[in-house]
């Protein structure tokens, strides 16, 4: 699972890094990644009932990316952010809650902010997907109906970012939102939208209209002051929570923005075990057996075969996979099937 942290310059981007990751000496250049471990009790559950010799716990890499900025439309830095943002699964957008002024001098308004993020979004989605169009005419001749079927997709996501929208808030079937997928679209990918407030707003009165536009728009928000949390970071642990409890901070700001990134961004966790090692993966909610496969490996994706599948809660039952296939709780999945949360996987594949 990667994500993509954006926002405007000066927004607290390198900051919220810092944060997340703990190295304090990053200054923050674009392009620069993390990778987070998040335990989950069900891997070393899963090694214990294997016998694994080794436990891998989920990833979660941060990309720490470029800077929007105002008025670039489809201009080349978009363009950019595309090329780097284009595997993120996901994005957290960070805006600056906190000062007077924003990068350019002028007094902040982050509701404003927060709209033009969203605009060079939209503008972003919109030169893929006139390009995508242009291709098609381009090819002329006699429309085959999945042409035909195609083209009148785009145009309705076309005429939606037009209007302003995200793609993401558009009605689609299953077969239309995977065929998009494939484009890396950024309006169709889940956004956590993180107020970076000012050490004496932590309940971000200051961007109540960036909350407002949030809830109109069903997009997930949380308020973090992000300097702040770095700081608590850097203290020994055990002054840690005495400290944050001084704000009224119940938790830290990385546990907050986790638990937020997996339960609102909608994350999966899967798992793939054997006596070498019990293995979590993390993936985004809707990803199918063959791309969940690829994750473990290329290979495994292009000679997918099938995926045979226990549920986590009848292992962690049971105690055994062996008495799982003899009560008949092993499926055996195609290529369509959606993995689920918790989902144990043995992948058939041909080399
Ligand atoms: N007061 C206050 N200052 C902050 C906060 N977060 C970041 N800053 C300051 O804002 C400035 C910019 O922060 P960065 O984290 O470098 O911002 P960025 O988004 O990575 O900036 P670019 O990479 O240049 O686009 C730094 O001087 C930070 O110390 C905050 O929560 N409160
Ligand atoms: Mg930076």
């Amino acid at each position: 699972m990667k994500i993509g942290l954006v926002g405007l310059p000066g927004s607290g981007k390198s900051t919220v890094f810092r944060m997340l990751t703990g190295k304090h000496d990053h200054l923050g250049h674009a392009g620069d990644v993390a990778v987070l471990h998040v335990p989950d009790p069900r891997t070393e559950r899963l090694a214990a009932i294997y016998r694994s010799q080794r436990v891998v716990q989920p990833e979660i890499t941060f990309l720490d990316l470029m800077a929007v900025r105002r008025g670039d439309g489809a201009a080349g830095e978009t363009l950019d952010l595309v090329r780097l943002a284009g595997d993120a699964d996901a994005f957290v957008l960070v805006l600056q809650c906190f000062g007077d002024l924003d990068y350019a001098g002028n007094p902040l308004r982050p509701g404003s902010d927060f709209e033009t993020v969203l605009l060079e979004m939209a503008l972003t989605d919109l030169t893929i997907v006139e390009n995508r169009r242009k291709r098609l005419s381009a090819r002329g001749g006699k429309r085959e109906a999945h042409e035909q079927w195609e083209e009148e997709l785009l145009r309705r996501c076309q005429a939606h970012l037009e209007a302003g929208g995200l793609l993401r808030e558009l009605p689609l079937s299953d077969d239309e939102a995977k065929h998009l997928r494939g484009f890396s679209l950024v309006t169709l990918k889940p956004w956590l939208i993180l107020c970076n407030v000012a050490e004496d707003d932590l309940s971000g009165q200051r961007c109540a209209d960036v909350h407002r536009l949030c809830e109109q728009r069903g997009l997930p928000y949380l308020d973090i002051c992000a300097t702040l949390e770095e700081e608590i970071g850097q203290l020994p642990p055990e002054e840690q929570a005495t400290f944050a409890a001084d704000f009224g901070l119940a938790e830290p700001g990385r546990e907050r923005l986790l638990h937020i990134v997996y339960g609102l961004m909608h994350v999966v966790t899967f798992f793939t075990v054997s006596e070498k090692e019990a293995h979590a993966w993390t993936i985004p909610a809707g990803t199918t057996a063959p791309a969940a496969a690829g994750k473990v490996h290329s290979d495994m994706q292009q000679g997918f075969i099938r995926a045979e599948v226990i549920p986590f809660t009848c292992l962690d039952q049971i105690g055994s996979e062996k008495a799982c296939k003899e009560r008949g709780l092993m499926r055996v999945e195609g290529r369509d099937y959606v993995v689920q949360d918790g989902d144990v996987l043995y992948i058939r594949f041909s080399r």
